[in-house]
């Protein structure tokens, strides 16, 4: 028994490179609930990161009542986090919706029926329909935390049933650059690494990423190597001292703190040191790759010390860090959203798969790259289409790819909006502020907190040009402002899959009824679309299922001949056992652990993506261009220069302002604000300072301060922390619905949303938001009351622990952590799923000559 919210990562696993990582179930039942009172354990996946970890359902009485990581799954081998095992299911019978709402004439909303509420949402939408805007004036922003069935089921009707290029995710926000990176070098989104490169690796990368508080399984799995005898090093890039950054430290890696918002000219610097210390794979590099010469060039200006004064960290860090990169066996690198949500987004993240090119460290066992997703379910978002990517991985640009999809869904291929490119959710929501769009259909999602500028938003939100649907769970800061709020089933309550970052596929059964009236996000739209009447060409209903797996057996039908191939999966085959990594069809029936063994990159133009863009302006380029290149199967290395971002401190905002999370919380709360242990953790938003800033301003540990940029204020008592000078950290999840000061309708009292702050600025290719570099100043409001809420378990650690009580879960955090036995290691169907017999394995030691065995002490011994 442990408390996992003292011990985030509960006890270690140790063990050696080429060696499976050890089974260790985790488990957290309601205490009034012991394990041999459990009516039935219901199978799923934990939606509250990327990571995707396998789990079971406790249900009782019709009711959730715990979790259970899945020994058998080979993402997790059993493990859970704090957020997975306290937030999962505790919010299923708190506050929700259990009645549709619309606004009534007085301005208030009141609950209705289900007729009541879709009638006046198909009125609207057949209104609107018919004035000259047609299709344009409707606007659906939606989630990367629905099941893939939902979101193939609402890009069909916005695709071919109404026409709207005016469809995006939030996924706009978290994982835009990831598939635009991948899209970039490689020609179509796709994750090339495996988790299970971090039990073959010699060194880490995390780019902007801080795994501990973020994928907290996966970052036990990179300490069990770490602590393990031959472990890898690590190498953090993140301006905070997170636990990754002590990990660095402590493997004789390297933590480069680098001023939020300089990323390209490191990363720069990086490729220009591999490149002159000749730690490159020539033959690679000319057999696999374009552009060596035009990326050589350009970042042949970025000297160590020229780098260290733009970023403001030591030169000879970059060097070390350079000389792990080019000199380590295998590298694996991950990539989030310190490098995501900045204004050379892209360029960042295209440098780090330039480097793995560069050394040919990519497609086999300990050389992966993952371009991370941060949500659940994102990679369903950007494959089903219902964000700006057409599904499947097509490409808007190749007339063939529309006609492909035009012949599945017997549709003119004309209605299918390629005819412009995709509208970009900030976009989206311009366009509401303009008036052009008229009905915004918002699922999943709570733009009130997580949107930028949340001054304007709200504005946005309230203007009487706009109508807004809006389906949740839970009547959230956004639910209070809409037209129309809809009761949505939530996990557990739906039956459905969805894909984690390295392309695992989960099968999510329904454990416990929806409360009241919720409908699932698939029921809804189905009824939408029927009411709508949507047809195709001869007249037949446009969508042709009426469940989750007829939707996920007409998603497969999508993916056939494509990189992103699900034919050989079915509901029955994800039962039992462990998630299943696509592609998985007839030459890979058991899935596929990475991809490009081969080198062979989705290049050429009749299967890319995309023709690629200019990543300094996102331009465009041309087909013709594109073929001139002659691509045939080739990755493109893609160079850009640095420039600074488009907000720095100056004397009115002298401070750098960055955003991000800690591990209690998800997002705006709506599921870890409902439960007790994680609430408890990290109870209300706080910022953080540095010692020496701190001192400069006069503030002590938990002085209330403002902060204040350019858009708006916020206020919170002051962590005095281990961050770098010049640069005030704040997490994002504290937005007011349940807030004590707050009458519920508007926020009341302290505000602490972390976008009031920010800007609405995106990067060029991506278009993902900048929510890591902005400017603030920063004042003293009044003296501390006590030590600020900020959990002292990670980063947000203060400086000096005198006086700050330590953040401990007490008696009803209590896990149960179930130890395999050691000498078993992993369960025979965990292993059997980890190397399918019939796919080819390039794990093999065979492959690898260079491999270790455990007895052989690596590099660090
Ligand atoms: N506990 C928890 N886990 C989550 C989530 C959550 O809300 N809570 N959300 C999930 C989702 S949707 C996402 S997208 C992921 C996000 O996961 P992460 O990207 O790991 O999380 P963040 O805290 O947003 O940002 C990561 C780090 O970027 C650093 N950073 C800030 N500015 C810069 C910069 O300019 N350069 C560099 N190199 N680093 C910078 C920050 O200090 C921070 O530590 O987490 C997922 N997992
Ligand atoms: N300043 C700052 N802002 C940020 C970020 C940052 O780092 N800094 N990160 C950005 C990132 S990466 C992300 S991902 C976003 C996240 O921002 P949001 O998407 O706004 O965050 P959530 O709180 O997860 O909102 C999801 C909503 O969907 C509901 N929901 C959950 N499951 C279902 C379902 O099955 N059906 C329906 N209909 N609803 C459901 C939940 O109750 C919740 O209200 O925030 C972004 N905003
Ligand atoms: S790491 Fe992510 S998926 Fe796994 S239990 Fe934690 S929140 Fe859930
Ligand atoms: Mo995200």
């Amino acid at each position: 028994m442990t408390d996992r919210i003292a011990d985030v990562w509960g006890a270690r696993t140790p063990h050696a490179r080429d060696t499976a990582w050890p089974v260790r179930v985790d488990s957290h039942l309601d205490a009034s609930v012991a394990e041999a009172d459990v009516d039935r354990w219901v199978q799923s996946a934990c939606v509250l990161c990327s990571n995707g970890c396998g789990c079971d359902i406790a249900v009782k009485d019709g009711r959730m009542v715990g979790v259970r990581g899945r020994a058998a799954d080979t993402v997790n081998h059993g493990r859970l986090g704090p957020k997975g095992l306290y937030g999962s299911w505790q919010w299923s019978r708190t506050d929700r919706l259990t009645h549709p709402l619309v606004r009534a004439a007085d301005g208030n909303l009141v609950e209705c029926d289900w007729d009541t509420a879709m009638d006046r949402i198909v009125e609207r939408s057949r209104h609107l329909l018919a004035t000259d805007a047609g299709a344009l004036s409707h606007g659906f922003y939606t989630s990367g935390q629905l099941f893939l069935e939902e979101y193939y089921t609402l890009g069909v009707i916005g695709k071919a049933g109404l026409g709207t290029p005016h469809m995006d995710g939030n996924t706009r926000l978290c994982t835009a650059t990831a598939a635009a990176a991948l899209k970039e070098n490689f020609g179509s989104d796709g994750q090339p690494g495996s988790y299970s490169d971090i039990e073959a690796t010699d060194a880490v990368f995390l780019f902007g990423h801080n795994m501990a508080e973020t994928q907290t399984v996966l970052w036990m799995r990179v300490l069990d190597r770490v602590h393990g005898p031959n472990p890898p090093r690590i190498v953090a890039v993140d301006p905070r001292t997170t636990k990754v950054a002590e990990a660095a430290r402590a493997t004789g890696g390297v933590h480069l703190a680098p001023l939020p918002g300089t990323n390209q000219a490191l990363m720069n610097a990086l490729t220009r040191e591999v490149i002159r210390n000749g730690w490159l794979d020539e033959q690679y590099i000319a057999a696999h790759t374009l552009g060596y010469d035009e990326l050589k060039a350009t970042v042949e200006p970025y000297t160590p010390e020229h780098a260290a004064g733009i970023c403001r960290v030591p030169a000879d860090d970059i060097r070390r860090a350079a000389e792990i990169f080019g000199t380590s066996e295998r590298v694996l690198s991950t990539v989030l959203q310190g490098f995501y949500q900045s204004h050379q987004a892209t360029a960042a993240s295209c440098a780090v798969n330039n480097l793995h090119l560069l050394r040919g460290l990519l497609g086999r066992p300990g050389c992966g790259i993952l371009q991370m997703n941060g949500q659940p379910t994102a990679e369903n978002t950007r494959e089903c289409g219902a964000d700006g990517d057409l599904p499947g991985f097509r490409n808007w640009d190749n007339p063939e790819h529309v006609r492909q999809l035009a012949e599945l869904w017997n549709v003119d291929p004309m209605i299918i909006p390629h005819w412009a490119p995709p509208t970009h959710a900030l976009q989206i929501w311009r366009y509401c502020e303009q008036g052009s769009i008229g009905l915004l259909w918002i699922s999943g999602t709570n733009p009130a907190v997580s949107l930028p500028d949340l001054p304007r938003i709200r504005k946005i939100l309230q203007q009487d040009s706009l109508f807004t649907i809006v389906q949740d769970g839970f009547l959230t800061e956004t639910a209070r402002m809409a037209d129309v709020v809809l009761p949505a089933a939530l996990w557990g309550e739906k039956q459905g899959t969805f894909t984690n970052v390295n392309r695992t596929v989960h099968l999510s059964e329904q454990a416990v009824e929806p409360p009241g009236q919720a409908r699932s996000d698939l029921e809804i739209w189905l009824d939408y679309a029927r009411r709508m009447d949507f047809r195709d060409a001869d007249g037949a209903p446009l969508i042709k299922w009426s469940d989750p797996e007829g939707a996920f057996e007409a998603w497969k039908e999508c993916t056939r001949g494509r990189l992103v191939d699900y034919t050989g999966l079915t509901y029955d085959k994800l039962r039992g056992g462990s998630g299943i990594p696509w592609p998985v069809n007839e030459e890979a029936p058991q899935g596929t652990e990475r991809l490009y063994a081969d080198a062979d990159f989705p290049t050429r133009p009749e299967d890319c993506e995309t023709y690629g863009h200019d990543l300094l302006t996102g331009g465009v380029l041309s087909e013709q261009e594109y073929r001139a290149r002659y691509p045939d199967g080739r990755a493109f290395l893609k160079a850009a220069a640095y420039v600074p971002p488009p907000e720095q401190p100056g004397r009115e905002y002298p401070f750098v302002l960055t955003t991000g999370r800690t591990v209690y919380h998800f997002h705006t709360r709506t599921k870890t604000g409902r439960s007790r242990q994680l609430r408890r953790a990290a109870p209300a938003v706080w910022a953080e300072l540095s010692v020496s800033d701190a001192a400069r301003l006069g503030v002590r540990e938990g002085d209330l301060v403002q902060l204040e940029s350019p858009r708006g204020v916020m206020r919170a008592p002051v962590r005095i922390g281990r961050g770098r000078d010049g640069v005030v950290f704040t997490p994002f999840h504290y937005g007011y619905w349940d807030r004590p000061d707050s009458d519920g309708t508007a926020p009341g009292g302290e505000p602490s949303a972390a976008n009031e702050l920010t800007l609405t600025e995106w990067d060029p290719v991506s278009k993902q938001p900048l929510f890591k570099t902005g400017a603030v100043r920063v004042t003293k409001i009044a003296d501390a009351t006590g030590p600020s809420p900020a959990p002292t378990t990670t980063a947000s650690a203060p400086a000096d622990p005198d006086g700050v009580p330590a953040t401990a879960g007490g008696p009803d955090a209590e896990v149960t952590e179930h130890l395999h036995d050691p000498h078993a290691t992993t369960p025979p169907d965990a292993e059997a799923a980890a190397t399918p017999p019939d796919a080819p394995a390039p794990g093999d030691a065979a492959d690898h000559p260079g491999r270790t065995t455990a007895a052989d002490p690596g590099p660090e011994g």
